[in-house]
C-alpha cells in the first residue's frame, strides 16, 4: 500500500532520474561532436546508469502495488562553451537531484512510510558518490586550464570508465 502522495513523489523522481539520463547522453553528443571520445563514454555510461535509476523507481512504484505514470519530458541542453562547463553543470544537476532525494526521503518521514524509507536509502548514499565524482573531474579541469595536452589526457582517463557494479 502506498499513498497518493508517496506515489506521485516516486514518479516525479521517476521522470527526473529518465531526464538525467537524456541530458547525459545530450552531454555526450556534445563530447562526440569535438572530438572528446572519453568523455562521450563517460557520459554514455552516466546515461545508462540514470537510466537504471529510474527503473529502480519503476520496479519499487509496482512493487508497492502503485501505477507507473511517465510524464512528458523537457529537452536537454545542447550546447556548452567548453568541456569544464559540462561537467560543471553536470555537478549542478546532481545537486538539485541529491536536493530532490532528500525531499522525497523526508516525505516518506514524515508519511512514515519505512519501504520507501529504506527504498532510498540506497539513493542518499549514492548521491554522496556522484557529487564526489563530477566534482573531483571538475577539480581536474581546473589543474589543467588551459592545456591542450592537460585535457587530451584526461579525455583518455574518463574513457577508460568502467561499468559499476548495481547494487540493490
Ligand atoms: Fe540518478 O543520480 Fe545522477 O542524476
Amino acid at each position: 500500500m502506498v499513498s497518493k502522495k508517496i506515489e506521485d513523489a516516486l514518479n516525479d523522481q521517476l521522470n527526473k532520474e529518465m531526464f538525467s539520463s537524456y541530458l547525459y547522453l545530450s552531454m555526450a553528443a556534445y563530447f562526440d561532436n569535438i572530438n572528446l571520445g572519453g568523455m562521450s563514454k563517460w557520459m554514455k555510461m552516466q546515461s545508462e546508469e540514470e537510466y537504471l535509476h529510474a527503473m529502480k523507481f519503476y520496479d519499487f512504484i509496482l512493487r508497492l502495488g502503485g501505477k507507473v505514470k511517465l510524464a512528458a519530458m523537457e529537452a536537454p541542453q545542447t550546447k556548452w562553451k567548453a568541456p569544464k562547463d559540462v561537467f560543471e553543470d553536470s555537478l549542478k544537476h546532481e545537486q538539485f537531484i541529491s536536493k530532490s532525494i532528500h525531499k522525497l526521503m523526508d516525505l516518506a518521514i514524515e508519511e512514515s512510510h519505512h519501504p520507501t524509507k529504506s527504498f532510498l536509502q540506497w539513493f542518499v548514499d549514492e548521491q554522496v558518490e556522484e557529487e564526489d565524482n563530477v566534482q573531483q573531474i571538475v577539480e581536474n579541469f581546473n589543474l589543467i586550464a588551459d592545456d591542450k595536452s592537460g585535457l587530451f589526457m584526461l579525455d583518455r582517463e574518463l574513457g577508460a570508465r568502467t561499468a559499476e557494479v548495481e547494487q540493490n
